[in-house]
């Protein structure tokens, strides 16, 4: 039998099959330990197969193929971790303020998607939106990106029209309201947390990811997280990600735009046509690249 998981934690895994059972499985013994080099084998969005034990439970014998994700960089363990997968679009949701706007949280959130469409959401727009963030935000829209300003506490339907039809995966530090708006969207009864003053920040109210079904969408509300720090991928799945550095000619065609002979980026942005706080954010990312890939192949080598 074939079901979605829910929710996973700690190997006790919730999930749903076709007619709509919701089943508690177990994964079963070594079988999903396939990727040795990921933190966890399950996420909320998974398709498993598993076989049915007594009423209601049930053991995973294999994950089906995923066709998209989200996923980061574990910096404690090391490793990549797959927060959702199987969804159709991620929502970045931001604050203008508590806590604080930055852009290159957003840069970094936008290379951890795969397969997925984004979604740039501005959240607490009731607290006002300073002329910066606007302009910000106005940036991101030129590259072709969804933008969408909101209120999960006095009006959320903005983002209605975007959610119909698909599986959206809301991602966010701790404290921006993503529980919040999950809660003013679907009949959920997600926790929300309050703000710590002194830092400007959440407190990490949600602690696992989680699969909530409303009426033709659904969301899954995720853990906040202070930092995103890109998975370790491939140079070019990076550049893939930045709309406004993917098909320029430079003098090599393998070019990643990181100071190569010939490279057109330095020109484009003295002439105004890339602006130099996203080149500048794609570069860190490249070296935070470089800066783990030793070790991590290390271990690779090791299994
Ligand atoms: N003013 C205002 N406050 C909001 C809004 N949405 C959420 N908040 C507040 O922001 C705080 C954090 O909300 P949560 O929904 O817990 O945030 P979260 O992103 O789920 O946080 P984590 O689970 O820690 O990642 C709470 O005090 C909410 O009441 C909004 O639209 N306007
Ligand atoms: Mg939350
Ligand atoms: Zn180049």
């Amino acid at each position: 039998m074939v079901a979605k998981v829910i929710k996973s934690i700690n190997g006790l895994v919730d999930a749903k099959d076709e007619s709509g059972k919701i089943w508690k499985l177990r994964i079963k013994g070594k079988v999903l330990s396939l990727e040795s080099e990921e933190y966890n084998p399950l996420s909320s969005g998974d398709d498993v197969v598993f076989t049915p034990l007594s009423d209601g439970e049930g053991l995973i014998t294999e994950r089906l193929e995923r066709h998209s994700s989200f996923s980061r960089w574990n910096q404690k363990r090391e490793c990549n971790q797959t927060i959702a997968s199987n969804i159709d679009q991620v929502a970045i949701v931001l604050s203008p303020e508590s806590p604080p706007y930055r852009s290159r949280f957003l840069d970094r959130a936008l290379c951890s998607i795969h397969g997925a469409k984004p979604l740039i959401v501005l959240n607490k727009c009731d607290l006002g939106v300073a002329v910066d963030v606007k302009e910000s935000l106005s940036s991101y829209s030129d590259l072709g990106y969804d933008v969408v300003y909101l209120s999960a506490k006095f009006d959320p339907s903005p983002i209605s029209g975007y959610l119909s039809g698909k599986i959206t995966c809301f991602v966010g530090q701790s404290g921006v309201g993503k529980s919040s708006l999950v809660n003013a969207l679907l009949d959920a009864h997600q926790r929300v947390g309050s703000i710590v003053w002194k830092y400007d920040r959440g407190r990490h109210t949600t602690n696992h990811s989680v699969l909530i079904e409303g009426d033709g969408f659904s969301i899954i509300d995720t853990p906040g997280v202070r930092e995103i720090i890109v998975p370790m991928e491939e140079k070019r799945s990076v550049l893939e990600s930045f709309p406004e550095l993917r098909g320029i000619e430079c003098r090599y065609k393998t070019c990643l735009h990181e100071g190569e002979d010939g490279c057109m980026v330095p020109d484009l942005i003295r002439e105004g046509k890339i602006k130099e706080e996203r080149y500048e954010s794609y570069l860190r990312i490249l070296s935070s690249l470089d800066e783990r890939r030793p070790e991590y192949e290390r271990r690779a080598k090791r299994g």
